[in-house]
């Protein structure tokens, strides 16, 4: 297959394209090096050195495997560009990364919502309107997010939901209560590809995927070059792999509000084979397929405590501190989401083990002088910066 992957340098990305170069498909990334220039901004970095992309694509075409093709430019405020990719590139699926992925980067301020908004949602438009002109049969594998359902009080179906309203029923989709104005561009991008694929025909799966965490894929380990961004920072670290930083450096580990916050996750060898699931199993002419990506559900407190745990096995003196919650998030709900498609796909799902958490930490702890500690701490608050 031709399998374009936009955001192609980011922490999921390279590995996802690195994956299905391996497996003889034919490859094209695009990226506009944005992510490089939000953490400039912040003053944050990943906690391992990233080469920048043309040192990562050269790493990987040297390397003997089939080779991957790098566009490079904005797909958000150039459309040119991103028609010219698809002119030139022909892509059969396109597996759609490239936004803004921090929650907290998005309420920074004003200036960040709009950017964080622009970026996203533009962006997807460009590229439906890219695939209406030059790849009209071509699949979108659309990156949702788990968050844009937010924590409602009913069981959580995947993208859509059967509803009887004063005697009559109908198929629509699901209520979402969004957490922040990054989760809302996931919804208002879920809103105009179920358009584009009831009016123009176009096929799309929005895999909405919960929270990953891991440093590692097979191909991620070929060379030092070709390692993935993994942060901690309190931008764009995730729970997790921030939980195991801490546990690292010494730092209380940032539990927010009581921890009773639950969510979804995965392991980021299961986002690759979930993607490719969805590119093997394409959506048909003009259908909106969602499917829940995530493949455990876990509270916040949980993680931490499992952090606590590997890190006193190796030795580590680790405390959990309840810190003030910076979001405006319920901390104590009902979370029973569905995530069935997957698995009857044939998802086999590596599940978080002590094991998995130990070699995250030792693998940290391998660059324990490079953790910055003053990034750590949350200076972005949901009310008021
Ligand atoms: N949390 C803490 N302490 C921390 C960091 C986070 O308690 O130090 C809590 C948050 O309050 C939240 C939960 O952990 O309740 C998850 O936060 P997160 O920062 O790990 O993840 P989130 O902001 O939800 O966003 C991440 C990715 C985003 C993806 C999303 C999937 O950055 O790109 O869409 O996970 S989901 O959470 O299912 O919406």
């Amino acid at each position: 297959m031709r399998i374009l992957v936009l955001g192609g340098d980011g922490y999921l990305g390279g590995p996802t394209a690195m994956h299905f170069a391996k497996k003889g498909h034919e490859v094209a990334i695009a990226d506009n090096l944005s992510k490089r220039f939000w953490e400039a901004e912040l003053g944050v970095a990943p906690l391992f050195h990233i080469p920048p992309l043309p040192k990562r694509a050269r790493a990987w075409n040297e390397s003997g495997e089939k080779q991957i093709k790098v566009f490079v430019g904005d797909i958000a405020h150039n459309h040119r560009f991103a028609y010219s990719i698809f002119e030139d590139f022909r892509p059969e699926a396109v597996i759609h990364y490239a936004e803004q992925p921090s929650a907290p980067y998005s309420m920074w301020s004003r200036l960040h919502a709009v950017n964080t908004q622009v970026n996203n949602v533009a962006g997807t438009l460009n590229v439906l309107f890219a695939m209406r002109k030059f790849t009209p049969d071509a699949h979108l594998i659309k990156l949702g997010t788990m968050g844009e359902y937010g924590t409602p009080n009913i069981d959580i179906e995947e993208g859509w939901i059967n509803i009887e309203h004063n005697g009559r029923k109908d198929r629509m989709l699901f209520p979402k209560q969004p957490g922040s104005f990054y989760h809302l561009s996931k919804v208002h991008d879920s809103h105009n590809i179920e358009f584009a694929c009831r009016v123009w025909g176009i096929r799309s799966t929005d895999l909405n995927q919960g929270v990953v965490y891991g440093t590692d894929t097979n191909e991620t380990e070929l060379h030092s070059d070709l390692i993935t961004s993994f942060h901690y920072d309190h931008v764009f670290g995730t729970a997790l792999n921030r939980f195991a930083t801490q546990a690292v450096a010494g730092i209380p580990l940032t539990v927010y509000g009581t921890g009773g916050q639950k969510r979804g996750f995965l392991n980021i060898k299961d986002t690759l084979a979930c993607v490719e699931l969805a590119a093997l199993n394409p959506a048909k002419p003009g259908e909106f397929r969602v499917f829940n990506q995530f493949t455990e559900t876990f509270s916040v407190m949980d993680l931490a405590e499992r952090v606590k745990r590997a890190g006193e096995s190796l030795g580590l003196s680790v405390k959990i501190e309840n810190h003030p919650n910076p979001r405006v998030e319920k901390e104590e709900h009902h979370y029973n989401p569905k995530n069935t498609s997957l698995m009857s796909l044939g998802l086999k799902p590596h599940y978080l083990s002590d094991d998995f958490v130990r070699g995250m930490v030792k693998k940290i702890l391998s660059a324990k002088e490079s953790i910055d500690h003053h990034v750590v701490h949350p200076t972005i608050t949901w009310k008021q910066n």
